[in-house]
């Protein structure tokens, strides 16, 4: 990442001090794209249940189809799958219309017979708790918590949309059972969030965080105002479609639709990780909503990438969406590119796999991955270079540090040798990011570490040494854990809660650190909302069973929000009558 021209912690694109960098049209010298108006959605409105318990009853024995002209939502998990012996050649989201989905949480919620794990969980629980009440105590109803000064942080991220920590925590608290906790979220949901904003905001950030917690509230509770806001915030993503390719650019003013492209993206382009990023969402928003325009919307950015051609079957980072050009030949799987990967492989999950596209895409682009980028480094670790043009930089950004779970959960089942190949390429990967941990002081990895200047798995650049409480590499742990069962990685995921608590816990919360190689610890003062979403949540799931959010039935967006996987069964029978409900 080019400091001078963009943030240095811009992940997929643009989070975190982004915000701070967003530019208005005018200042970029560039032309707003003027907002297509917005569609009416039909509302579709079901009696909300009141609390946890009943909801979860009343979804057990299915009694949520109170209302049949109302979308079915049925339990069902993967072992009593319906049986599909015709489904279809070519796959189509749009026969997914009149079948949604709620699979199952797990027993026990997900408790594991070990007493160790079962503390080590317990431990996790007391984190988000602690992180929980005291964002709730000094930041409530702002987008983060500063935790050293004690206050909150709005940031213009979002534009103008409050409560991010609000959002990315309901799923989080409701599987950890802090059900007071959920409580106040959901009523701050409820009476609080107010999407009638102006201001202006990412699409990437405002979709996996904002749609994303949604979503997935919503299928773990089947509260309908989750329902409702969720579409109505869906609607106001539209307009930034509104491109000569369809292609979406990167910011969108959400009261008046009108568009534009980060200030630091090259010759106004889109960045591939975030119009890359929107499918499993958009898929989902289609499914609630009744209305196909957010498949079409995504299905259309498939469409132009399969249609223009890739340097070495390889997808750089920067497209234009006037032309339909890529604009610089950067790739990576790290922040600018890191999650288009990851929702290709999860589009063909998410779709029971059914999405053949999908798949094919994934696997052509790891194939490429693997032939252009994918190094060993002379002390036999295996890592992923950034391309730039040809010419390799021996960097890997902890960002990149997800794709073992990635290449673990797409290592496909049908072809054995192969499937072995992923899941060595998956493990390698992983213990290449747990070696940047370990190296450190902290035994906390830093933002990007290198294989060059004598150094293996550490950070040579003094501005690549923070950490900010990021996911990927215990998202890895997590993954690798429910395809393994090697307890290592348990062990791993332990080592990091201990390094976060000793290093990254202040009195009013968590914090980032600016530097994860020494011991006097400085800290950046921001209690990321993604650190509640997904650091601890893929902690809690690594030290639980896993039929807790079972990957059978569900997936993950890349802000860790659990989506259901769409059976086959939907495709064949769009309002199925008699499907059995068992939990
Ligand atoms: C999260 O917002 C998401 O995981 C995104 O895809 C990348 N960056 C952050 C966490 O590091």
């Amino acid at each position: 990442m080019q400091r001078q021209t963009q943030p240095v912690t811009v992940g997929s694109g643009s989070e975190n001090d982004a915000r701070e960098h967003m530019k208005r049209p005018k200042e970029q010298g560039m032309t707003p794209a003027k907002g297509e108006s917005s569609t009416k959605l039909k509302s579709l409105i079901r009696k909300p249940s009141v609390s946890h318990e009943a909801t979860e009853e009343r979804l057990a024995r299915g009694k949520a189809q109170e209302d049949l002209t109302l979308p079915r939502l049925i339990t069902e998990s993967a072992s009593v799958k319906a049986s599909s012996s015709d489904h279809p050649d070519t796959f189509s989201y749009n026969k997914f219309k009149g079948c949604l989905l709620k699979p199952p949480l797990g027993r026990d919620g997900g408790q594991t017979s070990d007493p160790t794990t079962n503390e080590r969980r317990e431990k996790v629980k007391e984190m988000m708790k602690f992180a929980w009440d005291n964002y709730k105590r000094y930041a409530w109803g702002k987008n983060e918590l500063r935790p050293l000064t004690k206050n909150g942080h709005i940031g213009n991220m979002f534009g103008g949309l409050r409560g991010a920590s609000i959002i990315d925590s309901l799923d989080t608290l409701y599987i950890m059972g802090l059900m007071e906790e959920y409580n106040d979220a959901k009523e701050w949901v409820q009476t609080s969030l107010d999407l009638n904003s102006n201001g202006e905001a990412s699409l990437f950030e405002v979709n996996i965080r904002y749609v994303g917690g949604l979503l997935s509230a919503y299928y773990l509770t089947g509260e309908e105002f989750y329902k409702k806001k969720v579409v109505e915030l869906g609607e106001k993503l539209l307009p930034a479609f509104n491109t000569p390719t369809g292609i979406p650019r990167g910011v969108i003013n959400l009261g008046s639709g009108t568009s534009w492209s980060w200030g630091w993206a090259s010759a106004g382009s889109s960045i591939l990780a975030e119009f890359g990023t929107l499918h499993l969402e958009f898929v989902h928003l289609s499914e609630l909503s009744r209305n196909p325009i957010y498949t079409e919307k995504v299905m259309n950015i498939r469409k132009v990438l399969n249609k223009i051609e890739k340097p070495h079957g390889l997808y750089p980072n920067f497209l234009s969406p006037v032309s339909g050009n890529w604009v610089q030949h950067h790739v990576s799987i790290g922040g600018l590119g890191d999650s288009f990967y990851e929702y290709l492989i999860k589009s063909y999950l998410m779709s029971d796999k059914s999405d053949d596209d999908a798949k094919k895409m994934y696997y052509g682009a790891l194939e490429a991955i693997e032939a252009n980028l994918v190094q060993k480094s002379p002390g036999g670790l295996t890592y992923m270079a950034e391309w730039r043009g040809g010419i390799l930089d021996h960097k890997m950004g902890h960002l990149a540090c997800f794709s073992g779970g990635m290449i673990g959960i797409g290592a496909d089942d049908g072809e054995p040798e192969k499937r072995q190949h992923y899941l060595d390429l998956a493990a390698e990967i992983t213990h290449t990011c747990h070696e940047s941990y370990t190296r450190s002081a902290t035994k906390l990895g830093p933002e990007a570490f290198r294989f060059d200047s004598g150094g293996e798995a550490t950070a040579t650049r003094l501005n690549d040494r923070y950490y900010i409480l990021r996911p990927e590499v215990i998202e890895s742990y997590m993954y690798m854990w429910r395809l393994t069962h090697d307890p290592k990685y348990r062990e791993w995921g332990w080592e990091a809660v201990q390094a976060l608590e000793q290093h990254c816990r202040v009195e009013s919360g968590f914090s980032g650190i600016r530097d994860v190689y020494t011991l006097t610890a400085s800290h950046d003062n921001m209690q990321q909302s993604f650190f509640l979403s997904e650091t601890l949540k893929y902690l809690y799931l690594l030290f639980s069973d896993d039929d807790l959010l079972s990957l059978e039935d569900w997936v993950f967006n890349t802000e860790a929000h659990p989506l259901p996987i769409i059976r086959r069964s939907c495709l064949e029978d769009p309002a199925p009558q008699d499907k059995t409900v068992s939990e």
